[in-house]
């Protein structure tokens, strides 16, 4: 019975086999120890091909479910299962924690403002807050179906069902089509292991 129950712990937190699992846990441990915002940074980067800091910063708290500022091994393997192999529900939550993330539940205005500014002039010394907070009229728009002038859970979701391209709408936060498509663990498993070499090597 325990190892029944134990075996189901396991998978009902991953979307990932076993060996996977252990494999990515023993990567854990042996290269990166406690995975703190540099650390993760360089993943994000080197794996995922992620440039922008805001977003990069966004995806590691949505990943540090217990707000310790570091990333442990459980932490990890929930988040690459729900990055790479989650369902559409999953990843829509996920996007969502990672835009809303000062906690009260809604995508403010504001936090429009400062994605879209950040996400459109962050290379160019050019600014033109106008131009941001007409974008973020039309966003609010399109996605705010209860005029609160708020973006719910319930808003998100239902203007994400109506048009896919809003699942990123305020800046890529998930891997490349190609990356998390792949069914192939060796793909997977070959890439985590260059990164996490290449991420030694550089920290
Ligand atoms: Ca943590
Ligand atoms: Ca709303």
């Amino acid at each position: 019975v325990y190892n029944l129950k134990k075996k189901k712990k396991v998978d009902s937190w991953a979307y990932f086999k076993r060996n996977e699992v252990e494999c990515l846990i023993r990567l854990f441990h042996s290269l990166m120890g406690r995975t703190d915002h540099n650390k993760f940074r360089g993943i994000l980067h080197s794996i995922f091909g992620m440039t922008d800091v805001m977003l990069m910063n966004r995806v590691f708290s949505a990943f540090d479910r217990d707000n310790d500022n570091y990333i442990n091994a459980k932490e990890w393997v929930k988040g690459l299962s729900v990055f790479l192999r989650g369902t559409f529900e999953e990843k829509l939550k996920f996007c969502f924690e990672v835009y809303y993330l000062n906690g009260d539940g809604y995508i403010s205005r504001e936090e429009i403002f400062d994605m879209l500014k950040n996400s459109l002039y962050q290379s160019s010394e050019e600014e033109n807050d106008e131009g941001v907070k007409e974008l973020v009229d039309i966003t609010i728009k399109k996605m705010d179906y209860d005029n609160d002038g708020k973006i719910s859970f319930a808003d998100f979701e239902k203007a994400v069902r109506e048009d896919r391209l809003l699942l990123e709408v305020f800046g890529p936060c998930l891997p490349e089509a190609q990356v998390y498509t792949s069914t192939k663990s060796s793909y997977l498993m070959r890439e985590l292991v260059r990164v996490c070499v290449c991420v030694c090597v550089c920290v």
